[in-house]
């Protein structure tokens, strides 16, 4: 899967000045997960790994039908704090929840967002899911962060997620946050990678009885600032490119 086709840009010039660079360079990155025990969690997870950024996403779902959770492990390079690094919960941008996590400088903040259009920071959203820290699998520094979580409810149809393909996408910005030590903070363009990979979701099943000997050690949610706006199911269900 070509990291650009999807995943989109805030703009068509920018992606015409990145889709080269990409292209052309050794890029051993594997887009789709692949198998990956988590020593913090003790959990057999799949996981996706953009040798490009650094970025990688593991992900552990419970061997259960009809489940909107995961276990989900963010893990990028920081440069001096600055950055962010996120998800979709399809291979678009535009329409499926999005999730965000930056530094502000001591701690992992978050935030679901939806992007309405490629062109700005995608604002803030709120709806039933909520992401959960697991405290042991989340450590942050200048240069790292690793964030290690619940995702509950995030997995649903309604919120663009395809269980029939599970192509998911990721994004990795050197930029700083702008007001990071809220949800809102403002994210800007991801110039350090962007695009789609396949969540191998069927291998990264574990027993519910794992799933929930993790998941229980998981934090309250950070709750999203009082301006979020809800999440629109009808956007999602649209897409994007
Ligand atoms: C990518 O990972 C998948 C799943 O483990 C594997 O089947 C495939 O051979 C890998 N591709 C490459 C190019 O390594
Ligand atoms: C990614 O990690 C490798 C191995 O630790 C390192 O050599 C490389 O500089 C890193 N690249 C980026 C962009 O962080
Ligand atoms: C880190 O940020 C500084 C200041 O913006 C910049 O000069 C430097 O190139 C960045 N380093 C990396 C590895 O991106
Ligand atoms: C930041 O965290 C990473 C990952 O835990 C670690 O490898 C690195 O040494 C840490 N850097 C500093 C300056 O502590
Ligand atoms: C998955 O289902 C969605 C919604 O029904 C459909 O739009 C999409 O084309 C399907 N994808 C695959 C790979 O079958
Ligand atoms: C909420 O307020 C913050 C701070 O004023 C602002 O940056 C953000 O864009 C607002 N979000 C929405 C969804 O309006
Ligand atoms: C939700 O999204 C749809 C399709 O993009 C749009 O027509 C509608 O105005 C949006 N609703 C709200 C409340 O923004
Ligand atoms: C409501 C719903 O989604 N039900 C599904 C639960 O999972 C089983 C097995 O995968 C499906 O057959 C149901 O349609």
């Amino acid at each position: 899967m070509a990291p650009t086709s999807l995943f989109s840009v805030f703009s068509s010039l920018i992606a015409l000045t990145l889709l080269p660079q990409r292209s052309l360079c050794q890029d051993s990155t594997n887009y789709t997960t692949t198998a990956y025990h988590d020593p913090v969690t003790g959990l057999d997870m799949q996981r996706f790994q953009d040798t490009a950024s650094n970025l990688s996403f593991a992900i552990a779902v419970p061997d259960c039908a009809n489940k909107t959770d995961f276990i989900g492990q963010l893990t990028f390079p920081l440069n001096g704090s600055a950055g962010w690094g996120g998800f979709s919960v399809n291979q678009n941008m535009v329409g499926p929840l999005l999730f965000a996590a930056w530094s502000d400088g001591k701690n992992v903040i978050s935030s679901f967002r939806q992007a309405p259009s490629y062109d700005y920071s995608p604002p803030e959203t709120s709806g039933p899911f909520k992401a959960r820290a697991i405290a042991k699998g989340t450590s942050v520094n200048d240069t790292h962060l690793c964030y290690t979580f619940v995702c509950e409810c995030c997995l649903d149809p309604t919120f663009g997620f395809q269980s029939n393909a599970t192509m998911m996408g990721y994004a990795l910005s050197s930029k700083p946050v702008a007001g990071a030590e809220a949800p809102s903070g403002v994210l800007k363009y991801h110039d350090l990678g962007f695009g789609a990979f396949k969540a191998q979701l069927d291998q990264a099943k574990v027993s519910q009885a794992d799933f929930d000997g993790v998941a229980g050690s998981a934090e309250a949610p950070l709750m999203p600032a009082a301006n979020a706006t809800a999440f629109n199911v009808t956007a999602a269900a649209g897409g994007g490119m």
